[in-house]
């Protein structure tokens, strides 16, 4: 039997700055570029196993088969291993809830792509040359464009810390801005509902171009969003951080709710969570909120305030379970032993 297998964990990411519209949906090329968080605590990890004795790919997650989601993993298995490869068997893990604005896509593309990156490297005799080559010359931006290509957010997963992705002339460019050690910032995950998401995040981009006459002027002042956030992070500056973050994550709410039919990921626990983050900025705390395509809330705050920010948001009406994560490190491989 010749196989190859390669085991990799990935984080997923917080955007404070966020990816939200396709340049180029065949390329999955986004139309802005974004800053994210990479988490320390919250983790996918991925086996891929290539073997010419599989008769066609299978996808495990949480020991569960996963049908729906194998087309886009066979896909992006194409895009790293050729698409004349062996068949593979992908067993995924996930240590926190999948697809509820999680960002667990990108974790998972993520450590996806590393994994089967390292396995063509394994057993050379079971792929072809040019796939050997292309294995062999691969550094992280070219894994993150692959991961990118799968799903948009999980370029970012392949860099730690503090991440800035760039739209770029023909590709993305993604890079650490600032090491996870340099601001020990921490991210307060606040579950307001454990359920699958209502609209695919992808999809939805795509009706908030069509339909949300917001959608122009989000695209437009993007750049503008981003370069206050770099500098906020150069400088270490929670509170000009925290007002742009805010700022950006309300106007893609405000495109995804302008779109037609209206896109609107929160719920009530939701709302009651940025409530009650506003009280705890009155009372003079640093800490901001943050959400994604999903009704968690995300709040962004310093270890000598978290311990106060975890008490608040589990009191919320609605809160179901509180996380918390420090900012961590790369997608990586995993010693299969
Ligand atoms: C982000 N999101 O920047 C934004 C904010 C959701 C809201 O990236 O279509 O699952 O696979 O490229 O990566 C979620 O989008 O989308 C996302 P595709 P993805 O984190």
């Amino acid at each position: 039997m010749e196989k190859a297998v390669a085991t990799a964990q990935a984080q997923p990411n917080i955007a404070l700055i966020k990816y939200w519209g396709k340049r180029d949906v065949s390329r999955n090329l986004p139309a802005v570029g974004s800053l994210s968080l990479t988490l320390a605590t919250l983790w996918t990890r991925m086996k891929v196993e290539f073997s010419t004795d599989f008769d066609r790919d299978c996808l495990q997650v949480d020991g569960e088969v996963a049908v729906d989601m194998l087309p886009r993993v066979s896909r992006c298995l194409d895009q790293v291993a050729g698409s004349n490869r062996p068949r593979a068997s992908i067993e995924s893990h996930c240590n926190f809830p999948i697809a509820a604005g999680l960002a667990s896509s990108a974790s998972a593309f993520a450590a996806l792509v590393v994994a089967a990156n390292k396995a063509c490297g394994q057993a050379s005799d079971i792929f072809d040359e040019e796939t050997i080559a292309a294995v062999a010359s691969r550094d992280t931006l070219a894994l993150a464009r692959l991961a990118g290509a799968a799903s948009g957010s999980a370029a970012r997963s392949l860099f730690g810390g503090i991440v800035e992705l760039a739209t770029g002339d023909d590709d993305i460019d993604v890079a650490t801005l600032l090491a996870a050690s340099t601001w020990p910032l921490r991210v307060v995950v606040a579950v307001t509902e454990r359920g699958h998401k209502s609209v695919a995040s992808g999809d939805a981009m795509i009706l908030s171009e069509k339909s949300s006459p917001f959608y122009s002027s989000w695209i437009e002042n993007q750049d503008h969003d981003l370069e206050v956030a770099r500098s906020a992070v150069n400088d270490r500056d929670f509170e000009k951080l925290a007002t742009v973050s805010e700022h950006n994550c309300l106007k893609m709410h405000s495109v995804m709710w302008t779109s037609r039919p209206p896109i609107v990921y929160w719920n009530q626990g939701t709302l009651a969570c940025m409530e009650a983050i506003r009280d705890l900025q009155s009372a003079g705390q640093a800490v901001f909120f943050t959400m994604d395509a999903g009704p968690q809330v995300k709040a962004i705050c310093q270890p000598d305030n978290e311990a106060l920010v975890m008490q608040t948001l589990s009191e919320v009406d609605g809160v179901e379970t509180i996380m918390s994560s420090g900012l961590g490190a790369a997608a990586c491989i995993l010693d299969d032993a």
